[in-house]
């Protein structure tokens, strides 16, 4: 199945995290990547008293069930040195689902499709970039919604 994921560093070497998330999804037997956006700088939201974020989006193809992919990326948040101090606060990396085909889940470990992903630029513009004929859950196109917040490329 295909699925797109969101990922974020804001702690220490932003993109060793990242790059270090992306091959360890990689290796994973059952998930393959089949795009991956430019790395952007971005403004933080929810907790805004911290540092910027690094953000990615990746297309993958995966046999794993969604419930079984979250957990496959929590394992690797976890490897990482993730910890979960402040709710909305820094982070070595978090790897969110966004979309998994066109599935919904309303579980409360796992909201499908993610529920704020539509309003925000750091989300948007990655995505726009590896998926840019994608029709949102809205119904709109990726290409008519930016969402807010400042988002730059850095690689
Ligand atoms: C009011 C209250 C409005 C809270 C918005 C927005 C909370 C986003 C949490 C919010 C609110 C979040 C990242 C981030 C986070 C990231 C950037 C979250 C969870 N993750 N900022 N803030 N990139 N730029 O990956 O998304 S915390
Ligand atoms: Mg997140
Ligand atoms: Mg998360």
């Amino acid at each position: 199945m295909q699925a797109y994921l969101s990922l974020g560093s804001n702690m220490g070497n932003k993109g060793y995290y990242l790059r270090e998330a992306l091959r360890l999804l990689g290796e994973n037997q059952r998930i393959r990547i089949m795009a991956q956006s430019h790395i952007y700088e971005t403004k933080p939201w929810g907790y805004t008293d911290q540092d910027d974020f690094w953000n990615v989006a990746v297309e993958i193809e995966t046999e794993l069930e969604p419930l079984d992919l979250l957990k496959v990326c929590q394992e690797i948040e976890n490897r990482l040195q993730r910890k979960r101090i402040l709710r909305w606060g820094p982070r070595t990396i978090d790897i969110d689902i966004l979309l998994y085909d066109n599935r919904v889940s309303n579980l409360e470990q796992l909201r499908l499709p993610h529920p704020r992903m539509e309003e925000r630029a750091f989300v948007l513009t990655p995505l726009r970039e590896i998926a840019p004929r994608l029709v949102l859950p809205s119904g709109r196109s990726i290409q008519e919604v930016s969402g807010e917040g400042e988002v730059k490329r850095v690689d």
